[in-house]
This record gives structure tokens, sequence and C-alpha cells, in this order.
């Protein structure tokens, strides 16, 4: 941090290991695993991701495999919204879509956990590229949501036409911790949606928040903070080499992108003829989970819930119920996915439901 900052900057009470809301008993094995992986080079993208905090893992399953999953959203949607048709931007109104969050994601309804999704999860292109990033194929996935981005769609509340940079890793995390990825079914140019990354970030946002480049009050042990305008300002003025973009993909490719790294989604232009498709993938080592993060995963599982982007930590039950437009409860909702998931003990080990 240059000597202006410091100067400005309000030092952050340092925490002892111990008095951190955040460690446990798994806190030195995540942080010895991260520190080897990340000091290694590989000669393959895990040295981008490392690098530079994001990479893409092309090709990770087919096009026509991505295809046959967007397909399976857009049935699923139907099933729930028999007037939305992909194809009519007619029918893209909140009234033809299932109950959806202000960032165009699907958590409700069970979807989490519908057969498609679980293939999703399992398809050895996904699923290999993290156990090759973590070196270790004993892995536990996370029960994230999908997203559908219309373009030109327009409703009240909708948080993506605008950027809402943000990192999911607490300011008591010591290094890298958690890596994100976005299963990409449809392809994402400058006009489409996608994943906005400001590459190099990662490398810089613990020493920011050590040395008080956010108020005290954000510190939270929750995963996830948001950054003002003012806030990135001064962190980018600090690090003249953080740079952002848009994240280009094609059918089948794999984003990832560690936790530290800022980000957010951006919805599509109004003139992208893309419908951004994605579902969100995150594994993490099983071994990185405590018993208690394994029990609530698997009461969550029980009740066929979602989470957050998080495998092995901040299971935090969504078990929302799904609305109308009008905010009343939506009758359509349900207790359980529409084509239940097949349980091998591979899922069900993905799931944190079965010990490896
Ligand atoms: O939709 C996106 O590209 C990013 C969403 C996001 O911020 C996340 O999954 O953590
Ligand atoms: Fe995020």
């Amino acid at each position: 941090m240059s000597a202006t900052a410091t100067q400005t900057a309000t030092a952050q009470p340092v925490l002892s290991l111990k008095t951190n809301p955040l460690y446990n008993e798994k806190t030195h094995l995540i942080e010895k695993t991260a520190a080897q992986i990340t000091s290694q080079t590989y000669g393959d993208w895990r040295d981008e991701l490392n690098s530079q905090g994001y990479c893409v893992v092309k090709g990770a399953i087919s096009a026509e495999k991505a295809q046959a999953y967007r397909e399976d959203i857009f049935n699923w949607m139907k099933s729930l919204r028999p007037n939305f048709d992909e194809n009519d931007k007619s029918t893209w109104t909140p009234e033809n879509l299932p109950g959806c969050s202000k960032i165009s994601t699907y958590t409700n309804y069970c979807v989490p956990h519908e057969d498609f999704f679980w293939r999703l999860r399992n398809e050895p292109g996904f699923k290999d590229a993290f156990a090759k990033y973590w070196g270790d194929d004993k892995l536990l996935v996370s029960f994230d949501a999908i997203n559908v981005s219309l373009p030109g769609y327009k409703s009240d509340d909708l948080k993506t036409t605008k950027p809402w940079p943000h990192v999911d890793s607490s300011p008591y995390r010591n290094g890298l911790t958690c890596i994100q990825g976005i299963a990409a079914l449809a392809p994402a140019g400058e006009k489409d949606g996608s994943l906005i990354v400001y590459k190099n970030s990662h490398k810089y946002i613990e020493e920011f928040f050590k040395n008080g480049g956010i108020p005290e009050e954000k510190w939270h042990p929750a995963d996830n903070v948001q950054l003002s305008t003012e806030e990135l300002e001064n962190f980018l003025k600090l690090y003249p080499d953080v740079e952002k973009l848009k994240v280009h993909v094609e059918p089948g490719d794999l984003i990832l992108w560690d936790s530290r790294t800022i980000h957010y989604g951006a919805a599509p232009d109004d003139d992208s003829d893309v419908i951004r498709t994605i579902a969100y993938i995150s594994y993490s080592p099983a071994s990185f989970a405590t018993e208690e993060a394994l029990a609530a995963k698997n009461e969550v599982f029980k009740q066929w819930g979602g989470t957050t982007h998080w495998a092995f930590d901040n299971i935090n039950a969504r078990l929302f119920k799904a609305t109308l437009p009008n905010g009343e409860l939506d009758p359509a909702d349900r207790t359980e996915p529409l084509h239940l998931p097949e349980l091998s003990d591979e899922i069900l080990k993905l799931a944190g439901a079965k010990r490896y």
C-alpha cells in the first residue's frame, strides 16, 4: 500500500488466529493447502487462476452437452410457467418467469437438486477441473443457483444492469480459501451477460482490508463484502495493475475465480441476442469441512434446499418460499424437485451426505 493510503487509512485491529470468528480446527489445513497450491507452477490454466485471480477452462464439457443442459433449464422454467418461451421475447415478462432474485438467479422450487443440476455437477469435465486444482478428488460441491438473464428484460429491481462489485471472501480469511465456478451453457461476448472480473485484485484485497480500505462495520464473518464506488476507486488507484474485464466464453467452458477477486455478474446489453444461461458450481476438498458444517449441509440436502456458492462452509440454508411478482406466495412452489436426482454414491459424497 502506498504511503498516502497508509496515512489516510484507519488501521483495523489485527486479530490473533484464535479470536478470529472464522477460526476452526480446519483453518490450518486450509491455509497450508492453499499456500502449497499457489506457490507452484503447473504450465496450464492453474497458473492463470493463481496469478490473475480467474481463468477459463475451455471445453470442460462439449458444446452439445451444454446445449442439452440449457434446454433442461428452459424446460424446468416452462414446467413452472408454461407461457414462457425462450424464442419469443414477448413472453419475457415477470408473470411468465418463475420467482427469481434481483440478479436473475433461481434458487427456489428445489432447483439446486433437480436431476439435471446433479448430472451437471457430476460431469467429469467440471468435477475433475476442481480436483486437479485442489490436488484432491474427494470433493464437496455447493448447492447453488442457476442464472437465466434475458436481454432487454425489464424488471423494477434488476440489480445486474449496474455494477455491484464485491468479493466472496471475508476480511477474516487468510489467503485463498474458495474457488468459484460458472458452468457456461451459452456463449458470452462483449455485449452478452457474463462475469466481470477485476483481474489481479485477489493479490491485493487482503492488504486493502488490513489497511482500512473498508470500514470496520463491513468486517463480517459472512464471506461477502460489497465495495462502494468510493472504495473501489481507492482500490484501483492503489493497485494500477488491476484490470476490469468481461469474461468471454463458449458453451461448455468453465469459468473459475478466486473468491478474493473483485467481481460481479453483468446483465446482457439490450441488443445482445444471447440469453445468459449458467449454473454456479463450486467444489472444495471434503477435508475442509467441519463436522458442524457437514451436519448443516446434510440438513439442507434433506430439505432439497440451496446454500451459498461455498461447498464446505457458509452452509446458510436458502429455503425461501417462491413468490409471484405481486409478492404473494407462488402456488406452483415445490417441496421436492420435479425430477428427482438419482442418488448415486458419487452424488451423495459430493453432497456431503455420505463420507469418502
Ligand atoms: O453471475 C455472475 O457472473 C456472478 C455472480 C456472483 O457474484 C457469484 O456467483 O458470486
Ligand atoms: Fe460473487
